[in-house]
């Protein structure tokens, strides 16, 4: 049996496999630039984050209608299962969506389809994070949450991802002050591309609990001491960095380095049909390649529970 644990970085358009995205695009009448899912997976050789997201994106106009947003979340909850996870909270990116004509009410009620037979049928509980487009402008980010009304009760909180060099967290000040007010929790991408500065900036201007990925605050020894004390969450990706090349192999990830400075940092896919692997996978990875041992990774599963949404009851018993 795998080890139970949490997944709280995955972006729902992350975990479209290649079968899927084809079999979406045929329905909806959508033509994807590639000739077949080989030629699509040979696509997959990313030199950075952006060149990554372009694909993505192309990808997620696969992506239609309700129907197609359940069946995606209800493969990737099948794939966690199998993998140990017992609790979720998964990203999505509006934008993505409503930019190509797809309302978010479409978006929300088909991801919410699958989530809420998830306990029941997977064993997982689940929250939403709706996360906001970094290189889109933050009025377009305003009209998201403005948009989002209607489905708060849905959502749990919001985040921020997409091309994260030259866009800080204090670009979104207001957005998250306005999510703050209507009771929606607080969580960035900080720190994957970016520099030590913006996580600062997440922590200090957006009042966020949770940073996601944080790997390049390893640069800044007094934000590591911060991050230590306040023990602020570090969802930190490792098949991820390797593929977009914030590290040069597995083998070169600070993640022990994290654990061993005393981080509160869990490991999770954040898109595992493009990453190699879902959490479950990660879990071996870093166990077979950085050497964590059984405590270690007992840790690290402890963490993906401590920095969850859950309260301590509902904690108890997903773990
Ligand atoms: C993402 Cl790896 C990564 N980084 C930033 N934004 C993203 N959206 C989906 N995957
Ligand atoms: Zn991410």
């Amino acid at each position: 049996m795998p080890l139970p644990k949490a997944e709280l970085h995955v972006h729902i358009e992350g975990t479209l496999e290649p079968e899927l995205a084809f079999a979406l695009a045929s329905r909806n009448g959508v033509r994807l630039p590639y000739a077949g899912t080989e030629e699509l997976r040979r696509a997959y050789d990313f030199s950075d984050l952006q060149s990554f997201l372009d694909l993505y994106y192309g990808l997620t106009n696969a992506l239609h209608t309700v129907d197609d947003f359940a069946e995606l979340a209800e493969a990737y909850l099948a794939r966690a299962a199998e993998q140990g996870v017992r609790h979720a909270e998964i990203f999505f990116d509006p934008q993505a969506h409503t930019a190509r004509g797809v309302s978010l009410g479409t978006v929300v009620e088909g991801l919410a389809r699958a989530l809420d037979h998830s306990e029941e049928r997977h064993g997982i509980s689940t929250r939403l994070i709706m996360c906001f487009l970094r290189d889109l402008p933050a009025a377009s980010a305003l009209a998201t949450l403005e948009d989002a009304k209607p489905y708060l009760h849905r959502i749990s909180a919001v985040g921020l991802d997409s091309a994260e060099a030259g866009h800080p967290p204090s670009d979104f000040r207001e957005v998250y002050a306005a999510a703050e007010a209507l009771g929606l929790r607080k969580v960035a991408h900080a720190g994957e591309e970016g520099p030590p500065a913006y996580i600062r900036e997440a922590l200090d201007v957006l009042g966020v609990e949770r940073i996601d990925h944080g790997l390049r605050a390893m640069e800044d020894p007094e934000l590591v001491a911060r991050l230590v004390r306040d023990r602020v969450p570090l969802t930190v990706c490792p098949l991820s960095n390797v593929r977009l090349r914030a590290v040069d192999t597995l083998a070169d990830h600070p993640l022990p380095a994290m654990m061993e400075a005393g981080l509160l940092v869990t490991v999770n896919s954040d898109d595992p049909a493009y990453f190699g692997g879902y959490v479950g996978d990660t879990f071996d990875a870093v166990r077979d390649t950085l050497g964590l041992g059984p405590e270690r990774l007992r840790e690290l599963a402890r963490n993906s529970f401590e920095a969850s949404f859950l309260d301590d009851d509902e904690e108890r018993r997903a773990r």
